[in-house]
């Protein structure tokens, strides 16, 4: 059924780095985008002024790109506008660029209201950060109408892609309006709040379909969720508020932070959060996303202390001690803390969200740290429920099962961005 559906998908070359992770990445994205990759040509700089690539290598690419016909050529690596137009030129194929890829990636996934703003709204800063080298491009008249800019003068092209950032700027405003209201609420309620954290595909769906016994979709690749969502869990009658979130990539442009913020808020405000690491990779391949996490995590003003570690997949390890190797490369031994008692406690676990091996574990884990007065105390009374909701048109949904989805925006706010 994989065959299937991929040879429907557009052909591209895809032009990378010579390791095994970028390819691996590089693949991944690309077919997450839509393509498949019928040729990759590597080279250890992507950055040379003219092309990316030097000149040499954009021969092989030219000669690979006359014989396979690919649709696309995606370069793993951020172009700028003039070194796009140089491929473009020299290949008379489509360069999509690695910034542009994600954003494609994006665009397929959205799937709520939310997501498509931010979408729209990174798409439009992208463009906005080219906009005037693309139009200076397409004024040289070489290729008409290239970036379908032609028409354009270049003032009403800025004017126009501001009035449309500001636009949506202010929908997601009040979108963290709405969050920042609901937040205020539960946290009145002493209700403690986790959010599950990592890597594109560490497994954060998956856990918390395994957390809350819910289905929701994972694993179609990467960035398989885009939208935050909350449900209530229950770990020995104390009552937590869990959170799924968007996955992290390395080098996640700027804009794309900037644009999804109000839903990676939700990591800023948790009172635990929890960072998922897929333990099945290469120790330099975790290493390099670990830190890639952790800094997006420092971004976003999550204080370490405030972070547990879930190692998943261990059931596809031969011996699962090679997490604690792992951990410990990672600068994670909890016997090196010295601060407080708790954290002298580890701060890891090694589980399995597919098989559920070492779940109550983590359960416990998160007792500790994030309940029993570590973070704030927690009481969920019997008529939480309506507590929530009185005084308040934050909440939009929650039924029996606590489901609070507040977060998905109005039918009637879902106007084309
Ligand atoms: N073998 C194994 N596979 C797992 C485990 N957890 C998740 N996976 C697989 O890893 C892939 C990615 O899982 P997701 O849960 O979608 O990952 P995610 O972190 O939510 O990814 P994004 O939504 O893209 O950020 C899927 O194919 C899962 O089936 C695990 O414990 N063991
Ligand atoms: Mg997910």
């Amino acid at each position: 059924m994989k065959n299937e559906r991929m040879n429907n998908m557009n052909k591209t070359l895809l032009i990378t780095y010579p390791y095994k992770d970028s390819i691996d990445e590089a693949v991944a994205l690309a077919e997450a985008a839509g393509y498949k990759v019928v040729s990759i040509v590597t080279q250890r700089y992507l950055t040379k002024s003219k092309y990316g690539i030097g000149s040499g290598k954009l021969m092989e690419v030219k000669s690979i790109v006359d014989s396979l016909k690919p649709d696309a050529v995606i370069f793993d690596e951020v172009l700028k506008p003039t070194q796009e137009y140089n491929l473009a030129s020299t290949l008379k194929v489509e360069i999509i660029d690695r910034e542009r890829l994600i954003l494609n990636i994006f665009e397929r996934r959205a799937s709520t209201a939310e997501s498509r703003i931010q979408v729209k709204l990174a798409q439009l800063r992208y463009e906005m950060a080219r906009a005037r080298e693309k139009v200076r491009l397409a004024k040289k008249g070489e290729q008409p109408g290239f970036y379908g800019l032609g028409r354009y003068e270049v003032d009403d092209y800025y004017r126009d892609v501001k009035r449309r950032i500001s636009t949506l700027k202010s929908k997601l405003e009040s979108v963290a309006k709405r969050r920042a209201l609901y937040r205020r609420q539960r946290s009145r309620e002493g209700l403690v709040t986790i959010s599950l954290a990592g890597y594109t595909s560490a497994g954060k769906t998956t856990l918390f379909n395994a957390l809350t016994r819910e289905q929701h979709e994972a694993g179609r690749g990467m960035f398989t969720t885009l939208s935050t969502y909350t449900r209530a869990i229950s770990i020995d009658g104390s009552k937590y508020l869990l959170s799924d979130t968007v996955g992290f990539i390395s080098k996640l442009p700027a804009y794309m932070i900037e644009a999804f913020r109000s839903t990676l808020e939700e990591l800023t405000f948790s009172d635990l959060v929890i960072l998922v690491i897929d333990a099945s990779e290469s120790i330099e391949n975790m290493k390099k996303k670990y830190e890639s996490s952790m800094s997006i995590l420092n971004e976003l003003q999550v204080p370490e202390s405030k972070i547990i570690y879930a190692f998943n997949k261990i059931d596809l390890l031969s011996n699962e001690d090679e997490v604690y190797a792992k951990a410990r490369y990672l600068g994670l031994d909890s016997s090196l803390r010295d601060d407080t008692s708790m954290d002298r406690m580890a701060r890891y676990v090694a589980i399995s969200a597919k098989t559920g091996r070492n779940i109550e574990m983590l359960l416990g884990m998160i007792r500790r740290f994030a309940g029993e007065g570590y973070s704030k105390a927690v009481g969920v009374r019997e008529d939480g429920a309506e507590r929530i909701n009185e005084g308040t048109d934050t909440v939009t949904e929650y039924d029996e099962d606590e489901v609070m989805n507040i977060l998905r925006l109005d039918q009637d706010e879902d106007s084309s961005a």
